[in-house]
């Protein structure tokens, strides 16, 4: 497997702007340090979501950033992403092993202890855990977690944690030091005025935690 790193995953939400800018805005914030990104498309048709995934290939792959597609595994295998991310409801890990192989990442979001351990066992390469604080980029949201719930989770689980929900640059220090591996944003970079500015004191207030 390969080694990732898990420190700033942008998620490039198709809803949160035109797809025209949303191709600029990865750009840029992947030229500022962001270290993953993920491609979340729910109301997309097919073949737009798989142009947009192509496109954003094409910009993230020359400079070897992770491509992750949420929700739709034919998608992810088209564009030949480098993984999927799934939630409790999308298609049960095993079946998505089947079919995406070992060499692709499996994500899954977690919200509750149990979730996660199971997660683990059933061989998910990481966990988005959330949601860690309010935030009204995601609709039905389940229970808030806090650091708390964060940490509780961190002492069940060995496998890289994506802390979700609510994450800016004045709360990612002490998301990381409540123990996950990186953080996985849409507003904080999506809803910027400066995008590079925003991704990099996002990075700043990650780094400065050891
Ligand atoms: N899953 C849990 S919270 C969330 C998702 C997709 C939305 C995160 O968006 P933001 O704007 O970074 O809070
Ligand atoms: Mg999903």
């Amino acid at each position: 497997m390969k080694t990732f790193n898990w420190k700033l995953c942008l998620i490039a939400d198709a809803e949160a702007c035109s797809r025209k800018n949303l191709l600029f805005i990865i750009q840029e914030a992947v030229e500022a340090g962001v270290t993953l990104v993920q491609l979340r498309a729910k109301k997309l048709r097919i073949r737009e979501f798989l142009e947009f995934a192509i496109k954003t290939s094409e910009i993230l792959r020359p400079r070897n950033i992770p491509l992750i597609i949420n929700d739709r595994i034919d998608i992810a295998l088209s564009c030949e992403a480098d993984g999927i991310h799934l939630g409790q409801e999308d298609l049960p890990l095993a079946f998505a092993r089947k079919l995406l192989g070992k060499n692709r990442l499996i994500g899954l979001t977690v919200n509750t202890t149990e979730e996660a351990i199971k997660a683990e066992a059933e061989r998910a390469d990481y966990l988005g855990v959330g949601p860690l604080f309010f935030t009204s980029s995601k609709k039905n949201l389940r229970t808030i977690l806090g650091l708390d719930g964060l940490k509780a989770i961190r002492e069940k689980v060995k496998i890289p944690i994506l802390a979700i929900g609510g994450i800016n640059a004045q709360n990612a220090g002490d998301v990381i030091s409540s123990g996950a591996d990186g953080v996985a944003v849409i507003s904080a970079i999506l809803g910027a005025n400066d995008i590079s500015r925003a991704t990099r004191e996002l990075l700043n207030a990650i780094n400065s935690k050891p």
